[in-house]
């Protein structure tokens, strides 16, 4: 491990203004993209997807990824000399339903490393790993979740304290269900809706078994960002209402509200009474909201005619199109750098939800580009990070802020082509370098512990 990481990469000349006292700052992995060891574990649906022809961009596979799963203590130190307050990594439900129960043997090692390094854990425990034969289709897999749960709790909850129950089920039901892009790879469109209610009401159900095992401090990892229409058309603004219900309130108003936007519940699987049961325990309150956000996606009308959008293909059929924002810096993926839209989402959240919207967590940010010299990248967090102090100075309460990732990682569908990591990761020999932005977050951590900056 090279630790000799730039700490004078900062494009930005002002100093970062100081976060409240107790603000978590940590990065984000996920079990999948980073542990390997995949002959250690159950099989997901991301293995079955993986080995199709022609659905992974580079035709690589996660069956090593980072190794993670080997090299764990070294990456612990990384964190440890990055100096996070917290760690937020998921554990793969395939390794915890493995052939005798070993699987968890791998967390608890990883947790009892992590608090000896004094990084708080955060685990999410489900960051779309599926064990293979269980389908989100199928109702019945959210019991099925929370029994994992269950027995996750039981075993780590001595030393875990804060624990996010699912990542991004707006994106598992999208790109795996309704468009095909990730796994299981099914092209279902609006028929993929119980796909999103059943994830919903496993989150419920995992916050009740959490709470039943004393949790205490619970919360979700949800994608969101804000949605902005090509023009003011009124078709153009009614397709970019329309995306905003399916990213942002479909997924955050049940749990928020205990209810589905207008137009969303009569869509769900089952009777008005069982969805109203359901909303009951999906609204569980919690302790915090995780909210992983990248980039506001611009939305008209549709074209008629598929759009490549961000590395993903979107079909004719449906009923808005994504279109390009024009003069922003992108990313290698595509994708472009708009800081603002993180404090317009977190204030509009708090405009939306009022008392209902608990502390906020930024579970998730962060940008692909490629090189060790990643300076492109300290001006996105940079960026972000100021971001957010805005929307904390006007009034959210924003409580932490990971960034995604630690390491370069598999990307899913796009294999290994997009480098997220603050650590480089040579895939061929599995050796870590930090990068520039490694250093940047570093000096970071250490400058807002230090006091008042500037
Ligand atoms: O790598 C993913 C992660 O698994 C979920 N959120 C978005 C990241 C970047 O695409």
């Amino acid at each position: 491990m090279a630790t000799d990481a730039s700490t004078d990469a900062s494009t930005a000349s002002n100093p970062l203004p100081r976060f409240p006292d107790g603000f978590l700052w940590g990065v984000s992995t996920s079990a999948h993209q980073i542990e390997g060891a995949a002959e250690l574990r159950g099989p997901s649906v991301w293995d079955a997807f993986t080995a199709e022809p022609g659905r992974i961009k580079d035709g690589s596979t996660a069956a090593v990824a980072c190794d993670h799963y080997h090299r764990y203590r070294e990456d612990v130190a990384l964190l440890a000399d990055l100096g996070v307050d917290a760690y937020r990594f998921s554990v793969s439900w395939p390794r915890v339903d493995s052939p005798g129960g070993v699987g968890l043997d791998f967390y608890d090692r990883l947790v009892d490393e992590l608090c000896a390094a004094g990084v708080r854990p955060v685990p999410t425990l489900f960051h779309w790993d599926l064990p293979a034969g269980l389908d989100w289709l199928e109702r019945d897999t959210a019991a099925r979740f929370a029994e994992y749960v269950s027995v996750v709790a039981r075993r780590l909850g001595d030393r875990v304290g804060k624990w996010i129950t699912l990542n991004e089920p707006a994106e598992h039901t999208l790109l795996g269900h309704a468009l095909g892009i990730h796994a299981p790879g099914r092209e279902l469109l609006f028929d993929a809706l119980p796909v999103a209610h059943h994830q919903l009401l496993a989150h419920g159900l995992a916050v009740r078994a959490l709470r039943a095992s004393g949790a205490t401090d619970v919360g979700i990892a949800n994608s969101h960002g804000p949605t902005w229409p090509a023009s003011d058309d009124p078709a153009d603004r009614e397709a970019a209402d329309f995306y905003d219900l399916l990213l942002n309130r479909m997924f955050a108003d049940p749990i928020l509200t205990g209810r589905y936007p207008e137009g969303i519940g009569e869509l769900m699987p089952g009777s008005a009474e069982r969805i109203a049961a359901d909303l009951e325990i999906i609204a569980e309150p919690l302790d915090w909201y995780g909210v992983n956000y990248y980039a506001p996606t611009r939305v008209g009308a549709p074209q008629g005619a598929e759009i490549e959008f961000g590395g993903v293909t979107l079909p004719a059929e449906l009923p808005f199109s994504v279109r390009e924002i024009e003069g922003r810096p992108r990313t290698d993926f595509g994708w472009p750098v708009v800081p603002e839209g993180l404090t317009e989402l977190l204030t509009g959240f708090r405009d939306r939800y009022g008392d209902r919207l608990p502390p906020v967590v930024i579970t998730e940010n962060g940008c692909s580009y490629e090189g060790l010299d990643d300076r492109d990248r300290v001006a996105y967090l940079d960026g972000h990070v100021r971001a957010l102090h805005r929307a904390s100075e006007a009034g959210v309460d924003v409580r932490g802020y990971f960034v995604w990732s630690l390491l370069d990682n598999f990307e899913w569908a796009e294999g290994y082509a997009r480098r997220f990591g603050l650590v480089h990761v040579d895939f061929a020999t599995l050796e870590r370098t930090p990068k520039a932005s490694y250093g940047w977050f570093r000096d970071l951590i250490a400058d807002q512990r230090r006091g008042p900056v500037g």
